[in-house]
């Protein structure tokens, strides 16, 4: 099975919200492999007219290894089918078995073409909100290799983003809490992100320069959770703060 035949199975698995078995355990595919497959779904549906809006990290945190099994960070594409209003709302039927986690998000100012050290990052950013991310596997059971999910897109669906703030290089220890109904499902810090989130920044400088992606101007990086991600359920709002940078909040129907 070629990269573009394993693209377009997760491509429909997505769409059909039908997901599939672990690719790895029946074929064996290297990092560099799985994201050039995340490279060609994303193709797909490019293709279909969606356009790249900003990356996502994943796996920044001690809690979301340890929830998944795996060891490294990971980055995926986001576009702008991806992007749920502050205070919108989702069908359920949309996603196969959807989770939620709150992030800190930050906006690009200018572009960026190659590896940015964490001091210089400032001159690059314009914005920073509370966001939650919405990942939906396209595995079963959520039951993924480091080089599935990444071939997968990181399991990146949804991103919902909220009110813009001037960005602030002292943001390592702020509280970060996910609920669903105003009740707390999942709360952490933002140091549980690489320690900094800056730190996750930076290091989407280095990865996206490293697998040739551009960083541009007007792009959106999810610096990644710093909490487990939580299962939605139908009928609730879910919502997301971060201390001292703002909330957002979605509802699912
Ligand atoms: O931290 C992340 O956003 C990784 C998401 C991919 C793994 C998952 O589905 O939990
Ligand atoms: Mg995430």
């Amino acid at each position: 099975m070629d990269i573009n035949e394993i693209a377009q199975i997760f491509d429909n698995a997505a769409i059909n919200t039908n997901p599939v078995k672990q690719i790895s355990e029946a074929i064996k595919f290297s990092l560099d492999e799985a994201y050039a497959i995340q490279k060609a779904m994303i193709d797909l549906r490019l293709k279909r007219g969606e356009r790249i809006i900003g990356l996502k990290m994943g796996f920044t945190s001690e809690a979301k290894m340890r929830q998944m099994g795996v060891r490294d960070m990971i980055w995926g594409r986001l576009t702008d089918e991806m992007m749920v209003e502050n205070g919108g709302t989702v069908r359920m039927e949309k996603y196969i078995h959807a989770r939620a986690e709150p992030e800190i998000c930050f906006r690009v100012s200018q572009d960026i073409e190659g590896e940015v050290l964490l001091d210089d990052l400032d001159q690059y950013v314009d914005g920073m909100a509370c966001a939650i991310e919405i990942i939906d596997s396209r595995f079963e059971n959520f039951k993924f290799s480091l080089e599935d999910v990444v071939a997968d897109n990181c399991s990146s669906t949804g991103v919902v983003v909220g009110d813009w703030i001037t960005p602030s290089r002292e943001i390592k220890n702020l509280k970060m809490t996910l609920s669903f109904d105003n009740e707390l499902k999942a709360e952490g810090s933002s140091f549980d992100i690489l320690g900094d989130p800056w730190r996750s920044l930076q290091a989407a400088t280095r990865l996206a320069y490293q697998y040739g992606e551009k960083i541009k101007a007007g792009h959106i990086i999810m610096a990644g959770a710093s909490t487990a991600a939580i299962f939605i359920e139908k009928g609730t709002t879910v919502s997301a703060e971060v201390g001292g940078i703002g909330k957002c909040s979605f509802n699912v129907i």
